[in-house]
């Protein structure tokens, strides 16, 4: 019997027992799942942020932290974590995302915003360019950076890419590196944030770094609030220099109600929405890597501690 400890939320067990029980069948898993096994009995752990398992020091036979959550900045620091964690890659989570920044860009590049607020009667054509006039930056080509730099090529537009190591992506020009940075920042019509929260990314978005981009440019953030320099932002907002921001993900969550983000005129706050793993998909991702774990294969996505992602 393995024994499978979900922890990862009461608020999320409704939605993934039916899902993972079926998930476990089908990769015939003898698995006991449950929200109370006895610590030093549990195998794995399904984790997520919001749960309120903190601290892995009594489950000392457990053979790997299974993450619902994509971005594990919240535990990948944590002292007491001494066995491998699995972060989620799940393909419906991906589409999610290559959903909300295909949309969003197309928005911006369509000026619908401008558009829906024009309907005053006057016969105003605003024509936009093709998405081939159109460049937009992904920084951050990892798995979601990568689906999105790869949907906006496919639909037309000029897409650039960033990372820390070089990528081959067709349709991309892909660019990494110091020097890489600041030519992907230069050409960015649009700008998409879709790194992870590490010491090396923290308000990689500062004055300096916004004042590359070209004039009028609009920043969509489904990465995390840490990337940007907040008060950097805004100014480069209340000068016009970046004419727009949809921000998904923020420093403080929930997005405290005096924050100057939600009053501002060129902002839209989401609610962290951008992308949710989703139960079904996620299932099999945790059964494949249970299977994996328990016939000696390599767990899929091991997080790296030492880059933090
Ligand atoms: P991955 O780990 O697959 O990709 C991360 C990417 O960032 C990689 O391309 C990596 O480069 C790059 N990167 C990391 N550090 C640096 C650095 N210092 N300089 C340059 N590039 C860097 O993550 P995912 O694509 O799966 O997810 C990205 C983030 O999206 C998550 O960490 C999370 O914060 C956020 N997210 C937000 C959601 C939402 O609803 N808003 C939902 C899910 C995720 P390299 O390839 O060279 O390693
Ligand atoms: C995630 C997220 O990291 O929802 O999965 O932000």
């Amino acid at each position: 019997m393995i024994n499978v400890l979900f922890a990862a939320g009461p608020e999320n067990w409704a939605d993934y027992q039916a899902p993972l029980r079926a998930c476990f069948a089908r990769e015939d898993l003898n698995v006991a799942l449950s929200t109370s096994h006895a610590a030093a009995e549990t195998d794995y752990i399904i984790y997520a942020p919001s749960g309120p398992l903190q601290d892995f020091s009594p489950y000392r036979n457990c053979k790997a932290v299974l993450s619902l959550w994509a971005g594990v900045e919240r535990i990948v620091g944590n002292q007491s974590l001494t066995m491998p964690l699995c972060r989620m890659v799940d393909p419906g989570l991906t589409q999610g995302m290559v959903e909300w920044v295909s949309g969003h860009c197309l928005r911006y590049h369509l000026n619908i915003d401008g558009t829906l607020s024009r309907q005053s009667g006057a016969w105003d054509r605003y024509v936009p360019p093709l998405a081939s006039e159109r460049r937009v930056t992904v920084l951050g080509l990892g798995q979601l950076g990568q689906a999105c730099a790869t949907a906006l090529a496919r639909i037309g537009f000029d897409v650039t890419g960033w990372a820390r190591s070089a990528k081959a992506i067709a349709g991309v020009r892909c660019l990494h590196g110091v020097d890489g940075l600041s030519d992907a920042l230069r050409t960015a019509e649009i700008l998409v944030l879709l790194l992870p929260d590490t010491p090396d990314t923290d308000t990689l978005i500062n004055a300096q770094r916004l004042a590359q981009l070209p004039q009028g440019a609009r920043i969509l953030n489904p990465g995390r609030g840490t990337l940007i320099d907040d008060a950097a932002l805004l100014a480069a907002l209340d000068r016009d220099h970046i004419a727009h921001a949809t921000l998904d993900v923020f420093r403080q969550e929930p997005l405290p109600p005096d924050h100057l983000y939600w009053a501002h005129p060129n902002v839209t706050v989401t609610p962290h929405i951008a992308a949710e793993t989703r139960p079904e998909t996620a299932a099999r991702v945790i059964a494949e890597n249970i299977r994996r774990s328990e016939s000696g294969e390599p767990l899929l996505y091991l997080v790296d501690r030492a880059l933090g992602y």
